[in-house]
């Protein structure tokens, strides 16, 4: 047992696996909920009499998600027994990926030695944290990190933010005046919805934990209203509405064009309440825009636009709906304010069928002001960090830069970088196999921690406790529910927390609980503080009463439902900008239109787009091996349009050669009219090897980031451009 003295003194000795403490006694389903995306859906498991969990169901009675679920948590279920996870801690003892089981004890010694080492040579500033998008689910995870890193005194968290939203974040800042004041469009109570370089239908929700983004699009349609889909491909949610196709990267234009049919047909400055700044300079900028070129511009019917633009002055109200295609993109912080200023400029932004304020009953930024965006930079590159992160891309310089802040220690925790950056592949390779000492945690070793030299098995969803608490106050319906772990853990899997907690200690820091005072509460009594106490304690600081981990778990198994609806009037309240007022005509407005006139889209040398593609049941980089998703005929292939199929010679499944500036890949294509001319669609995160996933290592694929030019990033929020990368496309035989 790990021992802790009177005074908090904790003393290692041998460590058998932790039984969860809220593990539930076997019965034969239980109520939890998934922890893959942020929808962060209700379900049910079922467990045979041996207490293995053997099938999950969406959850009919939560009052979150009212019976949906998608494929991916039974295959989740799958990849839990799945023999090519690790579940036993490993040391390096060889090249990438060669590792060797040890025991807890010996691992959790040689990280806290590794990151000391490094730490008293170089100072806390050489060290750096590399986190992914799944750790973002893992609510003991969350805490504990935040924790583990002022213990040890990391200020570098590389995340996969600008691959992702910092563009939503930056944007935020520019229109409302910080990163944390975060517009939610208002699904359940609008009229127009407009969405734009999201698939909601399959990616479900982003930016926001919706569940039923069918039913919430299928009702507008229902009561009247109408559903907008701006993206270059068909997709099944363009399908399902109205589909507006336009040329990736172009979004500005579209939405430039939009705001000058609004403006013109607006009599003076829109007068709804909320208080505008700069209404008249914004004008006067659309005023002289010319709607032709607008269309041009993005690719789109001037006809279009005006549509557009009066159906956004008709609607009685309306939201915007973007997702990564927004963000990841040349234009992303211009586009996502220029998504709001739509909304700004009707009417609908802070009331009932718009964009509202999240509210949850644990509010994780507690009120406090994130720090502007760009108050730390990466070091080599000068990359901005928005919301606590930096850069994912901006790591292999800040590896390989000499200086004394040079990265050379690195906790790589749930992320695959070397697939999912815009600054991933060989580059990011090279760097961390300079690293002097880095510790991974994950359910498998991947193409990024291979090289970590040693590496943590953690628990999955089913194996864990939680609470939603990133996800919670992105709910447009809000409710309260948490969970209880299911099963045992597989193995020697630990939770993260734990991990964080046992590092830290171990480098005599004290451990890793983020809150002081229960940290000293706990030491008191010789005891652990655990997540689950830090979450009662945010809740009883919340605005509901009577509300804790245990009572949600044991009497609430199906969620509380707390509101409606969002309550109006938080989003603009106080607002943090110099005047008080929502900024139409922001700094990042001007600078990012400057850029935009200046561009020239390069299409002489390369004619097409390349653009990213999410599949039915995929996530990100991670769930390749699970064979219910990826059966053995599954086919990874680019979508091409018939006539970039004849203009090229290639016939449907014969392989192409796409090239840009920076790379080259080769790739079955499907031929499609579901795709735009001019555009091509490859599935992202693939390009597996060297990674445990045998299944997912066997079919492959190709790496589109490869494609990413990692020193051409998008201006304010530094986000990887990772859609509209320009290319060109031959048959693979003639190349
Ligand atoms: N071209 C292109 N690139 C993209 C994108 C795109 O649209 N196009 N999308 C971007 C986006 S939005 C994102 S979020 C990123 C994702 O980028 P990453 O976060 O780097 O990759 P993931 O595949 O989500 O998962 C990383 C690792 O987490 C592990 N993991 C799974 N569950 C857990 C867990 O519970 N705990 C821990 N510790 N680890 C776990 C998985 O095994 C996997 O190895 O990719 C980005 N990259
Ligand atoms: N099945 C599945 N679901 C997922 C994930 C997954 O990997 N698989 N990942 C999860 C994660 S981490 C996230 S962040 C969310 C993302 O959620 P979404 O952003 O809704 O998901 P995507 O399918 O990437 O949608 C982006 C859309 O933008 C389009 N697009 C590309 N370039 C442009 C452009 O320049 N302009 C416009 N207007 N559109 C463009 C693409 O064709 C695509 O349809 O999904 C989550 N859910
Ligand atoms: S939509 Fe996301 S949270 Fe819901 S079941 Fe699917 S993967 Fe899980
Ligand atoms: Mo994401």
């Amino acid at each position: 047992m790990s021992v802790e003295g009177p005074s908090g003194e904790w003393r290692p000795s041998s460590l058998p696996p932790a039984r969860n403490p809220l593990l539930r006694d076997a019965t034969s389903s239980v109520s939890t909920y998934c922890r893959i995306c942020e929808a962060a859906c209700g379900l049910i498991a079922e467990l045979d009499d041996n207490g293995r969990l053997h099938r999950v169901r969406p959850n009919a009675s939560h009052a979150h998600s009212r019976g949906f679920a998608c494929n991916k948590p039974q295959a989740m279920v799958d990849l839990t027994y799945d023999p090519d996870r690790i579940t036993t801690p490993m040391v390096r003892t060889g090249g990438p990926g060669a590792f060797s089981p040890v025991t807890w004890e010996e691992a959790l010694d040689r990280c806290a030695a590794g990151l000391a080492d490094v730490r008293d040579e170089s100072g806390p500033a050489a060290l750096a944290v590399l986190r992914g998008n799944p750790p973002f689910f893992d609510s003991g995870g969350v805490l504990w990190g935040r924790g583990f890193a002022t213990a040890l005194g990391i200020e570098r968290t590389y995340t996969v933010n600008a691959e992702d939203a910092a563009a939503r974040l930056t944007a935020n800042e520019a229109l409302y005046g910080a990163i944390n004041r975060f517009p939610r469009p208002d699904l359940w109570h609008t009229d127009l919805a407009l969405i734009i370089g999201g698939n909601p239908l399959h990616a479900r929700s982003t930016r926001l934990s919706e569940p039923q983004t069918r039913e919430a699009f299928d009702a507008i349609v229902a009561r009247g209203g109408r559903v907008l889909v701006v993206d270059p491909r068909r997709t099944v949610t363009a399908e399902r509405y109205e589909h507006i196709s336009l040329r990736p990267g172009t979004d500005p234009w579209f939405l430039l064009g939009v705001c000058h049919v609004i403006c013109a047909e607006l009599s003076g400055a829109p007068d709804h309440g909320t208080p505008l700044a700069g209404w008249s300079e914004f004008a006067h900028l659309v005023a002289g825009l010319d709607l032709v070129e607008c269309a041009a511009g993005c690719g789109v019917d001037p006809a279009t636009l005006v549509d557009v633009g009066r159906a956004f002055l008709t609607a009685s109200s309306a939201v915007t709906y973007g997702g990564t295609g927004t963000c990841a993109q040349r234009f992303g912080t211009l586009t996502n304010i220029l998504l709001d200023t739509v909304l700004a400029l009707t009417g609908n932004i802070d009331r009932v069928g718009g964009m509202l304020a999240g509210w949850a009953a644990i509010d994780l930024t507690g009120g406090r002001a994130a720090a502007p965006s760009g108050t730390r930079r990466t070091r080599a590159e000068g990359r901005p960090e928005v919301g606590g992160s930096l850069p994912s891309a901006g790591l292999a310089a800040d590896i390989l830069e000499p200086g004394d802040d040079r990265v050379r220690g690195l906790v790589i925790y749930g992320n695959n970088s070397v697939l999912s950056s815009g600054g991933g592949g060989e580059r990011l390779e090279e760097a961390l196999s300079r690293v002097d000492f880095a510790v991974g945690m994950d359910l498998y070793v991947n193409e990024t921690n291979r090289f970590a030299h040693v590496l943590l098995p953690v628990t999955t969803m089913f194996e864990r406790s939680d609470y939603p608490l990133t996800t919670a106050d992105t709910q447009l319906r809000p409710s309260a529910y948490a969970t209880a772990a299911v099963i045992e853990p597989r193995g020697e899997a630990r939770d993260s927390w734990w991990i964080f907690d046992e590092i830290s200690r171990r480098m005599g820091l004290g451990g890793s609980c983020p809150d002081p005072e229960l940290a000293a509460t706990a030491a008191a009594r010789g005891a652990r503080p655990t997540p689950v106490e830090l979450i009662d304690r945010l809740l009883a600081q919340g605005p509901v009463d009577d509300l804790t981990f245990a009572d949600l778990v044991d009497r609430h198994p199906n969620g509380v439902a707390l509101r409606a609806t969002l309550p109006p009037g938080r989003l603009t309240h106080d607002l943090p900008t110099p005047d008080g007022c929502v900024q139409l005509y922001s700094e990042q407005l001007r600078s990012e239109v400057g850029r935009l006139f200046a561009h020239a889209e390069p299409d002489a040398e390369w004619p097409l787009r390349l653009i990213g593609r999410r599949e039915k049941g995929s996530q990100n980089t991670w769930m390749h091996n699970a064979s219910r998703i990826y059966p053995d005929d599954y086919q990874f292939a680019a979508l091409i349009h018939p006539d970039d199929a004849v203009a090229c010679g290639v016939s449907d499944g014969e392989e192409v050669r796409l090239t840009s500036r920076v790379g080259s890949v080769v790739v079955p294509a499907a031929i499609t009219e579901d795709i735009r001319p001019g555009v091509v669609s490859v599935p992202n995160g693939w390009g597996h090897r060297g990674g445990s996933w045998q299944r997912a290592n066997a079919i492959g694929g190709v790496n589109t980031n490869d494609l990413v030019d990692p020193c051409d990033v998008e201006a304010v929020a530094g986000m990887s451009i990772l859609n509209g990368v320009p290319i060109r496309m031959e048959r693979a035989a003639d190349s």
